[in-house]
């Protein structure tokens, strides 16, 4: 908690540090009440360094410091000072070995930031600044030293004690106690600690690397979850074997251990050998679990098990590099995730969430580049920019470059880099160094924020044969950065002639003629300009194939053009994103004109999509989806609420009413045949496309649809299918959805992931008293601020999944969440200011919910004591307008 106002941290003061610290050897007492933490480092003077004052600065916060010696000599008063958040050394040698002893409380530590209590074990998270609230120490990414951590505690009541590397000592101490001694051969950052102490079942497995090592995999559980590990073990096996056949990556310890934790502020976390997890990404069974969560946990457990290269090995100089190993290691899970599972659909639900929320990211108060140059708490910056964009900057190159130059260059990243704490800019030239490409303008990526927009026109010579397509860039301000400089931006594209082939792409002054097929163009210029020869017609195009670059697009296209794009392009990508903007524009213009009526057109051809049976049934899910009335806000200069909520709404009645025998055909066909739950791409592509259909069925329901949605709810075998119909009872409201819910929380009421599902249904609940409701559950006994799963899945969803209701025009939605923000700062700020930011936009809407908006932005600024997190997102959101 602050209390002068906050300073940013820059960039450009990045100094090396002044010490170095060779090895760390930690010795914890555990208790959940009163931990004692004796830590002794091994600190020499970095040669790299500029030389200071002499003095030595620790970080270091809420830690009562017992007892601090230098090689073996108490230091007295004069010696040191201790801060709120530092310990300095003065006077002190060039090579010397630091004792300290102090007491931590982990029962008390509700930010869940360094070591605390989740139900009867205790954990730590010290990424990114944690590990100063466990000893003092240099706590900053570029500090790379060997840990040893020795574990004494309570046998019976922690009989697993955990810590990174391998065990190497383990035995019996007097009074009931035990001592486990673990090694990390590895030199890491401080943030990359980790320790578990608990009653906790394991299953096992083992892998065996490509070079023949034999590895111990391990997934450490509550005792009753030990059922609901089977997924996680078969996604981590997948994940090992396809970052060797992928990368060339092996992993290098004896023993790989993933832990599930209840209390955790995000997914999870890629400590050195023992990943700690949200349990939310590891337990999943059939009937506890959706589709998306087995998905979720196979690429979030792929995600951090690749942190093992590149994060690890290689780690980051300072936070401002985060985007190094985020963005990086989301692309190696997104390029894993399309190997395993369907490509297509993979690169349209990255697309989708890109759009949604790094889009609207970039185009707020808070956007920033790539790589930051500033941050006030480096907590606010674990962003979809950092990790979503991050990961299509490193696409581009991998693009760019093609698949083997980009080997080539990956191999030289890990080999010039292992054990070092580096840039973005180092990854940039292991790009150039083995490719040969020119890299300097596409830097830029790193440095800019905002979204390029870009805008295309077309036009074709009948008598020259000559189409030719025009690009102009341009780049909003954001804030600090009002101009920027053009992008090097890859532009894949496709001619598509009247027989719906694709067109070979010759531009001109070119002797050979291309195959058919996409061809890249690479733009540089604020203008560009390309001439394709040799055409006979007027071709069709089709822009941003796959979605090459982050980038908006502007780009007049008929309807028809783009009924026709959805029926024939041969890029699976833009069939899907032809479908939305064609659904985009139905929908603004239901927005605009509430009287306007829902073409036949438009019917027939999501009738066509429908039936046409021939292709894959999660992709046509993904074409048949309408955008998210979120999605549809972002489109708008003025946001309007009520009139996308009811566009929405009569777009989805219409569909479900005029193509109702259609939809009752596909949910009748894809009911599953009697075998088990698989997860599989077919089997997860059939509930979608079946649970889509109930969902405009649903819209306007007779018996018997409601008969079929009850059915389902009482009757699946499967949670998908269950949480699919329990949310469109929930929505429909009535006994029958009151039924519904009270049924489901009866049945699960002792599996806390399944309660947070119901919690989050009833929060995305569009009914008109959704924010009561949301009120009366915060009053459930199963309601708790203090855990994060449940916060999100309460508040969280309210403000972020239930558009029409949190911007309810009283303002009731945004005090409830200032209210929220303000009680839970105190107790977990990450958790706190990440709430706020769904309300950062607040320049987007009419006047009225502006100023209620705004003034509650106020009233949080005013109160006093806010944390530098909740600070920093307050503050920005209320500076004057970019
Ligand atoms: N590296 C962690 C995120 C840590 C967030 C700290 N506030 C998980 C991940 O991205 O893999
Ligand atoms: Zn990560």
């Amino acid at each position: 908690m602050y209390r002068d106002t906050p300073h940013a941290v820059r960039l450009k003061d990045y100094q090396p540090p002044e010490f170095l610290i060779d090895r760390v050897d930690l010795h914890f007492e555990l208790d959940p009440d009163r931990t004692l933490v004796e830590s002794i480092l091994q600190l020499r003077r970095n040669p790299a360094a500029t030389r200071g004052d002499g003095s030595l600065v620790l970080h270091g916060e809420q830690l009562d410091l017992e007892a601090i010696e230098i090689d073996g000599h108490p230091l007295t008063g004069s010696e040191f000072g201790v801060d709120q958040d530092s310990l300095t050394l003065h006077r002190i040698p060039d090579r010397f070995s630091l004792l300290t002893r102090v007491r931590i409380h982990p029962s008390l530590n509700t930010a869940l930031e360094g070591l605390y209590q989740s139900g009867d074990m205790l954990c730590t998270q010290c990424e990114a600044e944690g590990f100063r609230r466990i000893t003092y120490f240099l706590d900053r990414p570029d500090v790379m030293a060997r840990f040893t951590t020795t574990l004494v505690a309570d046998k019976a009541r922690f009989p697993v004690l955990l810590s990174n590397g391998n065990p190497i000592e383990a035995r019996d101490l007097d009074g009931g106690r035990h001592l486990v001694r673990w090694e990390d051969p590895f030199p890491k950052p401080s943030y990359l600690f980790a320790l578990i102490a608990g009653d906790l079942s394991a299953i096992e497995d083992r892998f065996t690397t490509a070079s023949g090592r034999e590895v111990m995999l391990k997934i450490f559980v509550e005792p009753q979850n030990v059922d609901k590990c089977d997924h996680a073990m078969r996604s981590l096996k997948k994940a090992m074997r396809w970052d060797e056949e992928r990368f060339g990556r092996e992993y290098d310890l004896d023993i790989f251990m993933i832990v599930a934790v209840s209390h955790f502020n995000m997914g999870a976390m890629e400590n050195k050998g023992l990943n700690v997890f949200n349990d939310k990404f590891v337990l999943a069974r059939p009937d506890t679990a959706t589709d998306v969560d087995f998905d979720g946990i196979e690429s979030v457990i792929a995600h951090e098990y690749f942190h093992n290269w590149t994060g690890n090995r290689i780690t980051c100089r300072d936070w401002f590099q985060l985007s190094l190993k985020e963005g990086f290691t989301v692309y190696r899970d997104q390029e894993f995730s399309a190997d395993v599972g369907s490509r297509g659909v993979k690169r349209i639900s990255d697309v989708r969430l890109l759009r949604a929320h790094q889009f609207s990211e970039d185009a707020g108060p808070m956007a920033h580049p790539v790589r930051p140059d500033s941050y006030i708490e480096i907590n606010n910056f674990y962003t979809a920019t950092v990790y979503q964009k991050g990961a299509e900057v490193v696409r581009m190159q991998a693009n760019l470059l093609g698949p083997e130059a980009f080997r080539r260059a990956t191999d030289l990243y890990f080999e010039r880099h292992d054990g070092q704490a580096v840039t973005t800019e180092d990854f940039v030239r292991c790009m150039e160094d083995a490719s040969g490409c020119d890299l300097t303008q596409f830097r830029r990526w790193y440095e800019q924020a905002g979204t390029p927009e870009l805008t295309a026109e077309g036009e074709f010579d009948a008598e020259t044969g000559v189409y030719t397509l025009s690009v102009r860039q341009f780049t909003p301000p954001t804030p600090g950065q009002p101009e920027k400089s053009p992008f090097h931006v890859p532009l894949a594209i496709g001619l598509l002639g009247a027989d719906g082939e694709d067109l070979p792409l010759r531009l001109e002054g070119e002797s050979e003629v291309p195959r058919a097929g996409t061809r890249v163009l690479e733009l540089r210029k604020e203008e560009e300009r390309f001439r394709f020869v040799g055409l006979s017609a007027k071709p069709v195009p089709s822009l941003l194939r796959a979605f090459p670059a982050p980038v908006k697009l502007r780009f007049e296209q008929s309807d028809e053009d783009l009924m026709f794009l959805m029926a024939h392009d041969s890029d699976g990508f833009n069939r899907w994103d032809a479908a939305q903007t064609l659904m985009q524009r139905l929908l603004l213009t239901l927005v605009r004109d509430p009287d306007h009526v829902v073409p036949d057109r438009f019917c027939d051809a999501f009738r066509s999509a429908l039936l046409d049976t021939a292709g894959d049934q999660a992709l046509l899910a993904e074409v048949l989806t309408l955008p998210t009335e979120g999605y549809l806000a972002d489109q708008m200069d003025v946001v309007d609420v009520d009139g996308i909520h009811r566009a929405h709404a009569v777009l989805e009645r219409r569909i479900g009413e005029c193509l109702r025998a259609d939809l009752l055909g596909v949910y009748r066909a894809n009911a599953g045949d009697g075998s088990p739950y698989a997860f599989t791409p077919q089997a997860v592509g059939r509930r979608a496309i079946r649970n889509l259909a109930l969902h405009y069925l649903m819209q306007a329901p007779d018996a018997e649809i409601l008969g079929l949605c009850q059915d389902q709810f009482a009757n699946g075998d499967n949670m998908t299918d269950v949480m699919a119909a329990l949310s469109l009872l929930a929505n429909h409201g009535g006994t029958e959805g009151k039924a519904a819910l009270e049924a489901f929380y009866r049945r699960w009421s002792k599996e806390s992931l399944v309660i947070d599902k119901w919690f989050a249904v009833q929060a995305s609940c569009s009914r008109e008293d959704a924010l009561n409701q949301v009120l009366h559950l915060m009053e459930h006994p199963d309601f708790s601020l203090r855990n994060p799963n449940r916060v999100r899945s309460l508040i969280g969803v309210f403000c972020n999944a239930n558009q029409v209701r949190f911007h309810a025009p009283d303002g009731g939605g945004y005090r409830f969440l200032a209210d929220r923000v303000l009680e839970l700062d105190p107790l977990n700020p990450q958790i706190a200011s990440r709430l706020l930011k769904s309300m950062i936009r607040w320049r987007r809407f009419d006047r009225v919910r502006q100023s209620l908006m705004c003034a509650e932005l106020h009233r949080i600024l005013d109160t006093e004591e806010l944390s530098k997190d909740v600070y920093e997102v307050a503050s920005k959101a209320l500076e004057a307008a970019q």
